[in-house]
């Protein structure tokens, strides 16, 4: 198959290099180069500091995106829109696009956007790293889901076994909403904490951070069950809890944005539950706060 890839970030470049196993890659990228290369260490090499493959992957060709079978979008949520308009032009309207990145709230800008092409999301528990610019390590494995946003997309569920031969493991899911709530409620308790305090994921496990994580897995269990995906708080703090064991050496990827004068994600992640509070008069103060308090980092950063 020919996968176009959009945005040439750690999961993007993780992505192009599992693909590229067993199909043609192509890479969309803001450099407009006509091939990027980047050396990329499988997780089993991840120990290792030596990269111990050396990727040049066409990118930016009008003729390849074209032709391409499938496009993954793998840009920061809020790049999304751009990112779709960008491509538009040379998309046919029989390409499947998946859309791939942490947080909710793109959605509908993306069904707007492409109106006829089938439409999917996926989450992912991947792991990946840019110790230097061209330079992807594969630091963890975790799930990926996928599933359908509009009807012509119902049918591509193949998809989900093409992606998981190349990284494993990844799924189908039947209603995409339910993990991508789930992964939403992880990054809503780990990645505005870890900011705020300039720490490892595993320093939340520390008393001192306790009453935070509750209160946040409090206000997002309220608003996923409004939603209809019915949890409690108990649940989500006990996920979020086992993320930050597994995680625990990492550096949120909030953290990584604002340490590097980055946007972060933050009105996608907290900015979404406090929008859905709002739409269900449900009260979110602590995620308010939070989400004020990173927005404020993030000015002072840039
Ligand atoms: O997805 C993540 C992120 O950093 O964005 C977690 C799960 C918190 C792992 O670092």
């Amino acid at each position: 198959m020919q996968f176009t890839i959009v945005g040439a970030g750690a999961i993007g470049c993780l992505w192009a290099a599992s693909l590229a196993k067993a199909h043609s890659v192509h890479l969309w990228t803001r450099n407009s180069q006509p091939y990027n290369e980047f050396n990329f260490t499988p997780f089993e090499r991840a120990s290792t500091p030596e990269p111990s493959e050396t990727l040049n992957v066409p990118s930016n060709q009008a003729q390849l995106l074209q032709q391409s079978d499938c496009v993954l979008i793998t840009v920061k949520a809020f790049q999304v829109e751009q990112a779709i308009k960008t491509i538009q032009p040379w998309l046919s309207p029989f390409t499947p696009v998946i859309v791939m990145h942490n947080g909710m709230g793109s959605q509908a800008a993306a069904l707007a956007a492409l109106p006829n092409n089938p439409l999917l999301y996926a989450t992912t528990s991947q792991a990946a790293f840019k110790p230097k610019v061209h330079h992807i390590q594969h630091t963890g494995i975790g799930q990926t889901w996928l599933g359908a946003i509009n009807s012509t997309a119902q049918s591509m569920q193949a998809l989900a076994e093409i992606l998981n031969q190349a990284l494993a493991p990844c799924q189908w899911h039947h209603d995409i909403q339910q993990p991508l709530w789930q992964k939403l409620a992880i990054n809503c308790a780990i990645n505005p904490l870890t900011t705020l305090h300039q720490c490892k994921n595993g320093d939340l496990a520390q008393q001192q951070y306790q009453t935070a994580l509750v209160s946040i897995c409090q206000e997002v269990a309220d608003i996923m069950c409004a939603e209809g995906y019915v949890t409690t708080t108990e649940t989500l703090k006990d996920q979020v809890d086992r993320v930050i064991h597994a995680t625990a050496n990492n550096l949120s990827s909030m953290n990584q944005d604002v340490c590097h004068h980055r946007p972060t994600e933050i009105d996608y992640i907290t900015g979404h539950i406090v929008r859905r509070g709002q739409h269900y008069n449900i009260r979110t103060p602590f995620n308010a706060q939070l989400w004020q308090q990173i927005k404020t980092m993030e000015q002072k950063a840039s």
